[in-house]
């Protein structure tokens, strides 16, 4: 089947959507800012679809929309492939974003199911905005386009895309974790969720652990269906159609990072930053600002290895870099509160004239500050609670001295299924593993260092980001990565992509 997709269309256009544009738009006065958006969607999809070309439809972040369009038409040269904006209102942005996706299918999809609120309300509202983006893929897209939505905000809008007729092939991947049954069976409306996940031609997963959770699901709540198939690909036949389910660990653009993190201008903040902790072991954390992430456990898991290992006192600082997010929720609020409580506590108990045990820095960091830490700091703890995949994990190790750093990374983080040979793998909640786990890293000699690194940087180089692109579209529309000559002139370093990481 796949075979004859690829032989009607063989280079198909690609139409990305996601909740979120890969641009913010804010009005102060009464200018527009554009400013690029952070995270992992933005930052693995952004170099792909300029590369590619295609279209990436999405929300602009603002409800104001006057001149929206030409605004969108003068971003298009510069990005390299066009914006169509979904418009939503101040009150669809409440319950859809704030509400049904945030407040409870990322706690819930993430195991934390107390932080969950189900409201009525956000359903109702999840499904009229899915119905939106529908119309809007529908106006923006044509019959060859490949079409690949992503992520939790948008798992009913295949559903209604048929509705409206659309025939094309439609691929989904959901970039956090899908939970086991019993979490996902907690959600009141899993039914429709998980048959409007079925409308899909092609779903992908991170992780194998993910996909085996959503095809349990599948089996206990539609005992009917008879899924064949337990490699890579699973197929369910539905009718005269079959869904195909796969785990595509996402990667990163490894050449671009291991490159840049070596060029003269990141060089130089390196060696500002090895002076500015002289004798001192850097520990880095760079986290999003969120409950997932397990902060207050890292910096608790801190706490005890300066207890337990009194000799790392005086050698060792975390430099903890916590990057702003959904500020608009009270739980985000409430976490930084407690993160800066544990800082200032863990700073006030250790500290030593000349010595503070934690660097906390809670702003977004410009791309070469960014990479200046990864290339300088001698280990990395990775203690999300529950992850998806993790970019950050394999930026680090991307970005490494070729003699190595160590990185320490929480079993529940999805590129622990890739990297858990050479990593030093946590239990994020085991705080006094955490710490003989720091202490590990600390004491580790130069050779076992440099061979985990090197083991870690292959499989991470190996399986980067257009080969994720390219296995997830095999899968979708079965074409090679042939057909799409600018991800393989990106993956040849033909294509810059140094632009993304500015502020446009
Ligand atoms: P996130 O949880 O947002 O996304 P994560 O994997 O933690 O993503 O990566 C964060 C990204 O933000 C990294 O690419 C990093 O370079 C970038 N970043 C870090 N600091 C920054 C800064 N100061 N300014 C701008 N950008 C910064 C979701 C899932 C993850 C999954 C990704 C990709 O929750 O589990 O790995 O999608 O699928």
């Amino acid at each position: 089947m796949a075979g004859e997709l690829k032989l009607q269309t063989p280079s198909r256009r690609l139409v990305l959507i996601s909740n979120r544009l890969p641009i913010s738009l804010s009005r102060a006065n009464g200018k527009w800012q554009i400013t690029s958006s952070s995270g992992g969607l933005v930052t693995a999809m952004g170099p792909v679809l300029r590369n590619r070309g295609g279209m990436w439809i999405g929300w602009p972040g603002t409800v104001d929309s006057p001149g929206m369009g030409r605004l969108m038409d003068a971003q298009q040269e510069k990005f390299g492939f066009s914006l169509a904006p979904v418009m939503l209102t101040q009150e669809e942005q409440e319950n859809f974003y704030f509400g049904f996706s945030n407040k409870i299918i990322w706690p819930l999809f993430h195991g934390l199911q107390s932080l969950c609120d189900y409201n009525p309300a956000y359903w109702t509202a999840y499904e009229v905005v899915n119905l939106k983006f529908a119309h809007s893929i529908l106006e923006n897209s044509s019959s060859d386009d490949y079409i690949w939505i992503h992520d939790y905000h948008l798992m009913s809008s295949a559903k209604y895309l048929r509705g409206l007729g659309m025939k094309s092939p439609i691929g989904f991947f959901l970039h956090i974790p899908f939970p086991p049954p019993d979490i996902f069976h907690k959600l009141p409306w899993r039914t429709q969720i998980l048959e409007g996940l079925l409308e899909f031609d092609l779903l992908g997963f991170q992780t194998s652990r993910h996909k085996r959770n959503f095809m349990h699901a599948v089996r206990t709540m539609l005992p009917e269906l008879r899924p064949v198939g337990k490699g890579q690909i699973s197929r369910i036949p539905l009718g005269g159609r079959e869904v195909r389910v796969g785990h595509f660990p996402i990667g990163i653009d490894y050449k671009s990072f291991s490159i840049n993190a070596a060029s003269p201008e990141v060089e130089h903040q390196v060696i500002g930053l090895h002076d500015a902790f002289p004798g001192c072991t850097k520990i880095l954390g760079v986290d999003r600002l969120d409950y997932t992430k397990g902060l207050p456990y890292k910096l608790d898991g801190f706490r005890n290895a300066l207890q337990n290992y009194p000799e790392l006192r005086r050698k060792v600082t975390l430099i903890q870099v916590v990057v702003p997010s959904r500020e608009d929720i009270p739980e985000y609020h409430a976490l930084k509160a407690e993160i800066e409580r544990l800082v200032g506590q863990i700073n006030g108990q250790f500290a030593d004239p000349g010595w503070l045990p934690i660097h906390y820095t809670f702003r977004s960091l410009k791309r070469d500050e960014l990479l200046a830490y990864y290339r300088a700091c001698e280990v990395a703890l990775v203690t999300p609670l529950e992850d998806g995949m993790n970019l950050v994990a394999k930026e680090y190790c991307a970005c490494s001295e070729p003699d190595g750093g160590v990185l320490i990374l929480s079993e529940f983080a999805g590129a622990a299924a890739q990297l858990r040979g050479s990593a030093i793998i946590v239990n994020p909640y085991d705080l006094e593993g955490v710490a003989a786990a720091i202490n590990e890293a600390c004491m580790m000699d130069a050779s076992s260092r440099s061979s985990r690194m090197r083991k870690l940087q292959r499989v991470i180089k190996d399986q980067d980001i257009f080969w994720w692109v390219d296995s997830f579209l095999q899968a979708g529309i079965s074409s090679e990565l042939e057909d799409y000559p600018m991800l393989l002139q990106a993956r040849q370093g033909q294509v810059d992509d140094s632009w993304w990481w500015e502020s446009v």
